[in-house]
Protein backbone atom coordinates (compact mmCIF):
# COMPACT_ATOMS: atom_id res chain seq x y z
CA UNK A 1 0.00 0.00 0.00
CA UNK A 2 2.93 2.33 1.09
CA UNK A 3 4.82 1.59 -2.26
CA UNK A 4 1.53 2.01 -4.67
CA UNK A 5 1.09 5.73 -3.00
CA UNK A 6 4.85 6.09 -3.61
CA UNK A 7 4.84 4.62 -7.15
CA UNK A 8 1.40 6.71 -7.94
CA UNK A 9 3.39 9.84 -6.70
CA UNK A 10 6.58 8.37 -8.94
CA UNK A 11 5.00 8.27 -11.67
CA UNK A 12 3.21 11.89 -11.68
CA UNK A 13 6.22 13.53 -10.59
CA UNK A 14 8.23 11.94 -13.32
CA UNK A 15 11.09 10.35 -11.09
CA UNK A 16 10.57 7.07 -12.40
CA UNK A 17 13.88 7.25 -14.75
CA UNK A 18 13.75 5.90 -18.25
CA UNK A 19 17.34 5.29 -19.33
CA UNK A 20 18.68 3.89 -22.81
CA UNK A 21 21.36 1.23 -23.73
CA UNK A 22 23.05 1.87 -27.06
CA UNK A 23 22.88 -0.66 -29.94
CA UNK A 24 25.70 -0.60 -32.23
CA UNK A 25 25.68 -1.79 -35.90
CA UNK A 26 28.33 -5.06 -36.48
CA UNK A 27 28.86 -3.29 -40.32
CA UNK A 28 30.20 -0.05 -38.72
CA UNK A 29 30.09 -0.01 -35.40
CA UNK A 30 27.72 3.30 -35.86
CA UNK A 31 25.24 3.63 -32.99
CA UNK A 32 21.90 2.63 -34.23
CA UNK A 33 19.64 2.05 -31.65
CA UNK A 34 18.53 2.81 -28.06
CA UNK A 35 16.56 0.33 -25.66
CA UNK A 36 14.16 2.17 -23.54
CA UNK A 37 14.82 0.76 -19.42
CA UNK A 38 13.45 1.74 -16.28
CA UNK A 39 14.85 2.69 -13.04
CA UNK A 40 13.13 3.68 -10.01
CA UNK A 41 15.17 4.36 -6.91
CA UNK A 42 13.16 4.00 -4.05
CA UNK A 43 14.30 5.70 -0.81
CA UNK A 44 14.71 2.71 1.53
CA UNK A 45 14.73 0.00 -1.12
CA UNK A 46 17.31 1.35 -3.31
CA UNK A 47 17.25 0.74 -6.95
CA UNK A 48 14.49 -1.22 -8.50
CA UNK A 49 14.91 -3.12 -11.53
CA UNK A 50 12.20 -3.35 -14.36
CA UNK A 51 10.59 -6.06 -13.56
CA UNK A 52 10.28 -5.45 -9.81
CA UNK A 53 8.83 -1.94 -10.76
CA UNK A 54 6.45 -4.01 -12.83
CA UNK A 55 5.19 -6.44 -10.43
CA UNK A 56 4.92 -3.61 -7.73
CA UNK A 57 2.51 -1.45 -10.23
CA UNK A 58 0.64 -4.41 -11.38
CA UNK A 59 -0.39 -5.20 -7.38
CA UNK A 60 -1.43 -1.42 -6.92
CA UNK A 61 -3.44 -0.88 -10.30
CA UNK A 62 -0.86 0.96 -11.54
CA UNK A 63 0.80 -1.09 -14.79
CA UNK A 64 -1.75 0.77 -16.88
CA UNK A 65 -0.33 4.82 -16.13
CA UNK A 66 3.13 3.33 -15.80
CA UNK A 67 3.26 1.72 -18.98
CA UNK A 68 1.41 5.40 -20.67
CA UNK A 69 4.27 7.13 -18.74
CA UNK A 70 7.37 5.16 -19.82
CA UNK A 71 6.08 5.69 -23.43
CA UNK A 72 5.72 9.14 -23.51
CA UNK A 73 8.60 9.44 -21.63
CA UNK A 74 10.97 7.54 -24.08
CA UNK A 75 9.79 8.75 -26.65
CA UNK A 76 9.74 12.05 -26.06
CA UNK A 77 13.55 11.39 -25.12
CA UNK A 78 14.39 9.75 -28.54
CA UNK A 79 13.22 12.92 -30.73
CA UNK A 80 16.27 14.28 -29.78
CA UNK A 81 18.52 11.13 -30.95
CA UNK A 82 20.44 11.04 -34.03
CA UNK A 83 17.69 9.94 -36.93
CA UNK A 84 19.69 6.46 -37.50
CA UNK A 85 18.54 5.49 -34.06
CA UNK A 86 15.76 3.56 -33.53
CA UNK A 87 14.13 3.01 -30.19
CA UNK A 88 13.54 -0.47 -28.75
CA UNK A 89 10.71 -0.20 -25.84
CA UNK A 90 9.99 -3.29 -24.05
CA UNK A 91 5.98 -4.47 -23.59
CA UNK A 92 4.82 -6.87 -21.01
CA UNK A 93 3.13 -9.71 -21.39
CA UNK A 94 0.18 -7.71 -19.54
CA UNK A 95 0.29 -4.91 -22.24
CA UNK A 96 0.10 -7.20 -25.34
CA UNK A 97 -3.36 -8.79 -23.84
CA UNK A 98 -5.06 -5.59 -23.81
CA UNK A 99 -6.32 -4.53 -27.31
CA UNK A 100 -6.02 -0.86 -26.11
CA UNK A 101 -2.42 -1.24 -26.23
CA UNK A 102 -1.69 0.10 -30.18
CA UNK A 103 -3.99 2.85 -28.86
CA UNK A 104 -1.46 3.98 -26.00
CA UNK A 105 1.44 3.51 -28.36
CA UNK A 106 -0.37 5.54 -31.10
CA UNK A 107 -1.11 8.29 -29.07
CA UNK A 108 2.52 8.69 -27.58
CA UNK A 109 3.50 8.54 -31.38
CA UNK A 110 1.50 11.58 -32.24
CA UNK A 111 1.90 13.59 -28.82
CA UNK A 112 5.87 13.21 -29.11
CA UNK A 113 6.38 13.44 -32.83
CA UNK A 114 8.12 10.40 -33.00
CA UNK A 115 8.43 8.45 -36.06
CA UNK A 116 6.46 4.49 -36.10
CA UNK A 117 9.04 3.03 -38.64
CA UNK A 118 11.77 3.66 -36.18
CA UNK A 119 9.87 1.95 -32.64
CA UNK A 120 10.70 -1.53 -32.32
CA UNK A 121 8.67 -3.41 -29.65
CA UNK A 122 10.55 -6.07 -27.67
CA UNK A 123 8.00 -8.82 -26.61
CA UNK A 124 8.99 -12.01 -24.78
CA UNK A 125 7.34 -15.18 -25.61
CA UNK A 126 5.48 -15.37 -22.04
CA UNK A 127 2.98 -13.12 -24.12
CA UNK A 128 2.26 -15.65 -26.31
CA UNK A 129 2.34 -18.11 -23.46
CA UNK A 130 -0.74 -16.14 -21.37
CA UNK A 131 -2.48 -14.89 -24.50
CA UNK A 132 -2.09 -15.76 -27.84
CA UNK A 133 -4.89 -14.94 -29.68
CA UNK A 134 -5.25 -11.55 -28.26
CA UNK A 135 -1.35 -10.94 -28.44
CA UNK A 136 -1.09 -11.78 -32.44
CA UNK A 137 -4.21 -9.72 -33.05
CA UNK A 138 -2.63 -7.14 -30.93
CA UNK A 139 0.93 -7.28 -32.90
CA UNK A 140 -0.27 -7.42 -36.19
CA UNK A 141 -2.10 -3.87 -35.22
CA UNK A 142 1.22 -2.06 -34.12
CA UNK A 143 2.61 -3.88 -37.38
CA UNK A 144 0.74 -2.22 -39.45
CA UNK A 145 0.95 0.77 -38.21
CA UNK A 146 4.73 0.83 -39.21
CA UNK A 147 6.14 -0.28 -35.90
CA UNK A 148 8.85 -3.39 -36.08
CA UNK A 149 8.59 -6.58 -33.31
CA UNK A 150 11.28 -8.42 -31.64
CA UNK A 151 11.36 -11.47 -29.89
CA UNK A 152 13.69 -10.61 -26.79
CA UNK A 153 15.21 -13.08 -24.42
CA UNK A 154 15.00 -15.48 -26.99
CA UNK A 155 17.06 -18.80 -25.94
CA UNK A 156 16.28 -17.95 -22.63
CA UNK A 157 13.05 -19.55 -22.22
CA UNK A 158 11.25 -22.63 -23.81
CA UNK A 159 11.78 -21.33 -27.38
CA UNK A 160 8.09 -22.49 -29.39
CA UNK A 161 9.49 -22.15 -32.67
CA UNK A 162 5.86 -22.23 -33.93
CA UNK A 163 5.64 -18.32 -32.64
CA UNK A 164 8.63 -17.57 -35.07
CA UNK A 165 5.70 -18.65 -37.80
CA UNK A 166 2.70 -17.02 -36.39
CA UNK A 167 4.11 -14.02 -35.15
CA UNK A 168 4.73 -10.86 -37.69
CA UNK A 169 8.04 -10.83 -36.24
CA UNK A 170 11.11 -8.30 -37.77
CA UNK A 171 13.84 -9.29 -35.51
CA UNK A 172 15.22 -12.16 -32.75
CA UNK A 173 17.25 -10.51 -30.13
CA UNK A 174 19.62 -13.08 -28.54
CA UNK A 175 19.56 -13.89 -24.66
CA UNK A 176 22.69 -12.90 -22.87
CA UNK A 177 22.86 -16.64 -22.30
CA UNK A 178 23.63 -17.42 -25.85
CA UNK A 179 26.20 -15.03 -26.12
CA UNK A 180 28.33 -16.00 -23.35
CA UNK A 181 29.91 -18.64 -24.23
CA UNK A 182 30.51 -18.33 -27.92
CA UNK A 183 34.38 -17.40 -28.39
CA UNK A 184 35.29 -20.11 -25.69
CA UNK A 185 32.95 -23.32 -26.39
CA UNK A 186 32.18 -24.98 -29.20
CA UNK A 187 28.90 -25.89 -28.38
CA UNK A 188 28.01 -22.65 -27.67
CA UNK A 189 29.34 -21.78 -31.23
CA UNK A 190 27.52 -24.45 -32.60
CA UNK A 191 23.53 -23.25 -30.95
CA UNK A 192 24.31 -19.72 -32.37
CA UNK A 193 25.15 -21.01 -35.73
CA UNK A 194 21.96 -23.20 -35.79
CA UNK A 195 20.01 -20.07 -34.64
CA UNK A 196 21.22 -17.75 -37.01
CA UNK A 197 20.62 -20.36 -39.61
CA UNK A 198 17.41 -20.52 -38.76
CA UNK A 199 16.82 -16.72 -38.24
CA UNK A 200 18.23 -16.01 -41.47
CA UNK A 201 16.00 -18.67 -43.90
CA UNK A 202 12.91 -17.28 -41.82
CA UNK A 203 14.19 -13.29 -42.62
CA UNK A 204 14.77 -12.15 -39.55
CA UNK A 205 17.33 -9.69 -38.40
CA UNK A 206 18.95 -10.84 -35.35
CA UNK A 207 20.30 -8.81 -32.37
CA UNK A 208 23.05 -10.46 -30.10
CA UNK A 209 22.51 -8.54 -26.35
CA UNK A 210 24.72 -8.73 -22.80
CA UNK A 211 27.75 -8.65 -25.36
CA UNK A 212 30.68 -7.58 -22.45
CA UNK A 213 33.80 -8.64 -23.91
CA UNK A 214 35.80 -7.50 -27.53
CA UNK A 215 36.20 -11.54 -28.45
CA UNK A 216 32.32 -11.85 -27.91
CA UNK A 217 31.68 -9.14 -30.16
CA UNK A 218 34.14 -10.30 -32.93
CA UNK A 219 32.28 -13.57 -33.06
CA UNK A 220 28.14 -12.66 -32.75
CA UNK A 221 29.27 -10.20 -35.56
CA UNK A 222 31.27 -12.75 -37.49
CA UNK A 223 28.36 -15.15 -37.15
CA UNK A 224 25.67 -13.05 -38.71
CA UNK A 225 24.00 -10.40 -36.33
CA UNK A 226 23.45 -7.09 -37.40
CA UNK A 227 23.32 -5.08 -34.12
CA UNK A 228 24.66 -6.12 -30.88
CA UNK A 229 24.12 -4.64 -26.97
CA UNK A 230 25.68 -4.73 -24.20
CA UNK A 231 28.23 -3.39 -21.26
CA UNK A 232 31.36 -3.78 -23.55
CA UNK A 233 29.64 -0.59 -25.36
CA UNK A 234 27.95 1.39 -22.94
CA UNK A 235 25.79 0.43 -19.75
CA UNK A 236 22.22 2.35 -19.49
CA UNK A 237 22.59 5.78 -19.68
CA UNK A 238 20.82 8.89 -19.16
CA UNK A 239 18.86 10.75 -22.07
CA UNK A 240 21.55 13.58 -22.12
CA UNK A 241 24.59 10.67 -21.39
CA UNK A 242 23.09 8.95 -24.85
CA UNK A 243 22.75 11.81 -27.02
CA UNK A 244 26.48 13.18 -26.21
CA UNK A 245 27.75 9.43 -27.29
CA UNK A 246 29.36 8.42 -30.40
CA UNK A 247 30.26 5.25 -32.51
CA UNK A 248 31.17 2.33 -30.75
CA UNK A 249 35.09 2.75 -32.99
CA UNK A 250 35.66 -0.80 -34.56
O1 LIG B 1 17.40 -3.10 -16.76
P1 LIG B 1 16.88 -4.16 -15.85
O2 LIG B 1 17.83 -5.17 -15.34
O3 LIG B 1 16.16 -3.51 -14.74
O4 LIG B 1 15.76 -4.93 -16.64
C1 LIG B 1 15.15 -6.00 -16.06
C2 LIG B 1 13.95 -6.41 -16.85
O5 LIG B 1 12.93 -5.41 -16.75
C3 LIG B 1 14.25 -6.61 -18.32
O6 LIG B 1 13.88 -7.90 -18.67
C4 LIG B 1 13.42 -5.61 -19.01
O7 LIG B 1 12.81 -6.18 -20.16
C5 LIG B 1 12.37 -5.18 -18.00
N1 LIG B 1 12.14 -3.75 -18.23
C6 LIG B 1 13.02 -2.77 -18.06
N2 LIG B 1 12.50 -1.58 -18.44
C7 LIG B 1 11.25 -1.85 -18.86
C8 LIG B 1 10.20 -1.05 -19.39
O8 LIG B 1 10.31 0.17 -19.57
N3 LIG B 1 9.05 -1.67 -19.70
C9 LIG B 1 8.89 -3.00 -19.53
N4 LIG B 1 7.73 -3.53 -19.87
N5 LIG B 1 9.85 -3.80 -19.06
C10 LIG B 1 11.02 -3.23 -18.73
O1 LIG C 1 15.36 -8.58 -20.74
P1 LIG C 1 15.85 -7.33 -21.38
O2 LIG C 1 16.72 -7.62 -22.54
O3 LIG C 1 14.79 -6.36 -21.76
O4 LIG C 1 16.73 -6.60 -20.29
C1 LIG C 1 17.98 -6.12 -20.54
C2 LIG C 1 18.71 -6.14 -19.23
O5 LIG C 1 20.03 -6.62 -19.40
C3 LIG C 1 18.86 -4.77 -18.63
O6 LIG C 1 18.62 -4.88 -17.29
C4 LIG C 1 20.30 -4.39 -18.84
O7 LIG C 1 20.80 -3.57 -17.83
C5 LIG C 1 20.96 -5.75 -18.80
N1 LIG C 1 22.19 -5.78 -19.58
C6 LIG C 1 22.46 -5.07 -20.67
N2 LIG C 1 23.68 -5.34 -21.16
C7 LIG C 1 24.21 -6.27 -20.34
C8 LIG C 1 25.48 -6.94 -20.32
O8 LIG C 1 26.34 -6.76 -21.16
N3 LIG C 1 25.66 -7.83 -19.32
C9 LIG C 1 24.72 -8.07 -18.37
N4 LIG C 1 25.02 -8.93 -17.43
N5 LIG C 1 23.52 -7.45 -18.36
C10 LIG C 1 23.26 -6.56 -19.33
MN1 LIG D 1 14.59 -6.03 -23.83
NA1 LIG E 1 16.57 -9.53 -23.23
Amino acid sequence: PRFATELEQAIELGTVEVLFQPQFLCADGSLAGAEALLRWYHPDAGELSGDRVFELAKEAGLAGPLTRYLCQAAMSAATKFPEAVRLSLNATPDDLADESYPGVIRESLSRSGFPASRLTLEITEQALVDRLDVTATVLRQMVNDGISIALDDFGAGFCNFRYLKVLPLAALKLDRSMVEGIATDRQDLAVFRAIMAMAHALDLRVIAEGVETEAQRKAVCREGCDRWQGFLGAKPLSASEFAALQSFFL
